[in-house]
């Protein structure tokens, strides 16, 4: 039987199926997702989860016309594949392929672009309340995970949804889950919601009866709802939503379509906000997802019969190694506490939690407060490590300036995917935290060359008292080097030399200090001797080396996994000039632009942060300086290459 899905170019096909062929299509997408996920890697159970949310959705707006929200955008793959994206659907996450989330550049039909939690509420609001100003007519729909809600900035929309619109459609998708399992009193609440079985179930049936009796269906559904609403304070203790001035509908049954598109229908015939509560399975349809959905969240590449997952050989992760000497840390000095916002698993934590539960917090998705939090319990005499992806750390800066950095509280950081991430691209590239910490007073940063380095460093940071200290690390493995018995306390702001060169040198940092070797040793091969210097530190800069290097050479050559713009290089740059130090600096880094998505590989080859690209923009320079020099001389404009001459 042909597939129903190879007849769905757009929104408008979704609508002319009926119910049985919705159903055919709800399991073909799902041999679609696994199908092309267990080749691409991606966000699985998110998606297996919204199959049936996504054809509701289309049945009853439109896309094109209507303004559809969907938080972080992992969990909308069908709705790629059912706007028009099908055929290009095996292209996610790879180069010049589909983007992993919602991107405005990519559809119409996409609203709204993201890929960082707890930005639908605000942004869906503000288009309500653009709708409104035009007295246009079409429904905004926010559609919001149980966890992304626990945002402070859904928090913060939700407070603000009364008094910005009266005409807003939420609808929760709530499988109870974060990555983890999802924390905090609104879980609770939520899952109090749907503890009340017999009162929901009875009451969606009802009213989806209602909704059928010919002609007066939709009136009749209305007046149960407001009677409803006048009992519901006595059934249900709470009603929070109600509070923030959103109608309640639900919970209903996310993977019944039916039910959906009469709840949507009816949320749509509604002016008041209204926020629809639907519970849906995260994994729903693959058993293995369904079981372990924090596993199945985003897993790389696997085999869709078996469900193994291809594992690539290589190097321990820097996150495993963080998880691993944090607990040996923290089992000889009890002041150690970690604090996680909502990334236990992927910040390398869950043995941890498991082995210091009072010791270890998980206060949701919420970065913000994670920081300040951790302020609080520096002020006591712990020594608390926030782990935080740097992408997520930006939601923070505030925090590290505000309440830690300007208290000069001991607050170690663990940054980890910093630098370019890949496939997850532009929303996730952590390539901003050198720029953004670097102008922190009194903040300490660094970055290893390798996982036996980073456990130093990890050290020297619960060990420094000073102030705020962070360690930014690469997602995926570290240099394959093994980890000493004992680790080092660091010198702070002292970076490690690591080749003699009299030509030029190279100061590299971090997951940069191989492709520094790489240039070096191909450097040499054309007759230049190379310095290499592995920073360590990007603040503070490790000052008399630096000088040192700079008079010695012709030049000094920074590599990052940073943006150009204000970052490591731009470091050294003000450093010599407040030197009065003129040899020229040639920054590598990523450019002032966001960032694709693609393999690590092929997008530090395409941006030339490769050991090619980087040797063949050194060579020339070097080139046209041995050329220029003797004129520059007798210009008397020493610009440096008074080495070669
Ligand atoms: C600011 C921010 N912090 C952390 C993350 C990592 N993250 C991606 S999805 C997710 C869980 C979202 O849970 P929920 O909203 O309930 O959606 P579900 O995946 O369960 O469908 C987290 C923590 C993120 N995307 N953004």
């Amino acid at each position: 039987m042909a597939r129903i899905l190879e007849s769905i170019d757009g929104p408008e096909d979704v609508k002319r199926l009926d119910s049985s062929e919705l159903f055919r299509l709800a399991g073909e997408l799902r041999e679609e997702l696994i199908r092309v996920v267990s080749q691409t890697g991606g966000h699985l159970a998110p998606n297996l989860g919204t199959v049936e949310l996504t054809l509701g959705l289309l049945r009853v707006f439109d896309p094109t016309v209507d303004r559809i929200v969907w938080d972080v955008g992992h969990q909308a793959y069908n709705f790629k594949l059912l706007t028009g994206r099908r055929d290009r659907f095996s292209t996610i996450r790879q180069l010049n392929g589909l983007s992993g989330f919602l991107k405005r550049s990519e559809s119409d039909c996409d609203a709204f672009g993201a890929g960082h939690a707890g930005t639908a509420l605000s942004s869906a609001l503000g288009m309500a309340a653009a709708r409104d100003l035009a007295h246009g007519h079409e429904k905004v729909i926010a559609v919001i995970g149980d966890a992304s809600l626990t945002c402070g900035i859904s928090l913060e929309a939700l407070n603000n949804i009364a008094e910005a619109t009266d005409d807003f459609i939420v609808v929760l998708n709530d499988n109870k889950m974060s990555i983890d399992r999802n924390v905090g009193s609104m879980s609770r609440y939520l899952n109090k919601l749907i503890r009340q079985p017999l009162y929901n179930r009875a009451k969606a049936s009802f009213l989806c009866g209602l909704r059928k009796v010919p002609k007066v269906g939709t009136r009749l559904c209305e007046g149960a709802v407001r009677v409803e609403e006048a009992l519901k304070g006595m059934l249900l203790p709470g009603i929070l939503f109600q509070e923030f001035g959103l109608r309640y509908l639900g919970p209903i049954d996310g993977h019944d379509i039916e039910l959906l598109t009469s709840n949507l229908e009816f949320a749509k015939s509604q002016r008041g906000p209204v926020l629809l509560h639907v519970i849906t399975t995260k994994g729903k349809g693959f058993p293995l997802a369904e079981e372990d959905a924090t596993k199945w969240h985003g897993p790389g590449q696997f085999n869709p019969k078996t469900g193994q997952l291809l594992k690539k050989d290589g190097p321990r992760t820097y996150s495993s190694v963080f998880g691993e000497s944090l607990i040996r840390f923290a089992e000889s000095d009890p002041g150690v506490v970690a604090i996680t916002a909502a990334m236990p698993s992927g910040t390398g934590l869950t043995e941890f939690a498991a082995r210091f539960p009072d010791r270890f917090f998980d206060v949701g998705i919420a970065e913000e407060h994670a920081v300040t939090f951790a302020g609080g319990l520096a002020t006591r005499g712990l020594k608390p490590c926030v782990a935080i992806y740097s992408t997520f750390m930006q939601r923070a800066i505030d925090g590290v300036i505000h309440d830690i950095a300007l208290q000069k509280l001991p607050v170690l950081f663990a940054l980890d995917r910093a630098g370019c991430v890949g496939s997850d691209g532009p929303t996730h590239h952590g390539v901003f935290d050198v720029s953004y910490l670097r102008m922190v007073p009194d903040l300490v940063l660094m970055q290893p060359k390798d996982e036996d380095e980073f456990v130093d460093m990890l050290y020297t940071g619960l060990s420094y008292q000073e102030g705020p200290i962070a360690v930014r690390y690469p997602r995926g493995g570290g240099a394959g080097v093994p980890i000493k018995d004992e680790a080092e306390l660091l010198p702070i702001g002292k970076a490690e030399p690591l080749r003699q060169g009299k030509d030029l040198s190279i100061w590299a940092l971090g997951n940069m200090v191989p492709v520094a070797l790489k240039v070096a040793d191909a450097l040499e091969e054309h007759g230049w001797s190379a310095e290499v210097v592995n920073a360590r530190f990007v603040k503070p800069l490790d000052r008399d080396r630096l000088v040192a290097s700079a008079q010695r050479g012709c030049m000094v050559v920074t590599l990052e996994d940073n943006v150009i713009t204000g970052g490591f290089g731009s470091g050294v740059l003000e450093l010599l000039e407040a030197e009065e130090i003129a040899t020229p600096v040639m920054r590598f880094g990523w450019p002032d632009q966001f960032i694709e998505h693609g393999t690590v590989a092929e997008l530090m080859r395409r941006h030339g942060l490769d050991a090619g690209g980087v040797l063949t923009k050194i060579l020339g320079a070097l080139e046209r300086g041995r050329e220029g020099g003797d004129e520059n001389r007798a210009a008397g404009v020493d610009v440096g290459w008074k080495a070669l001459a």
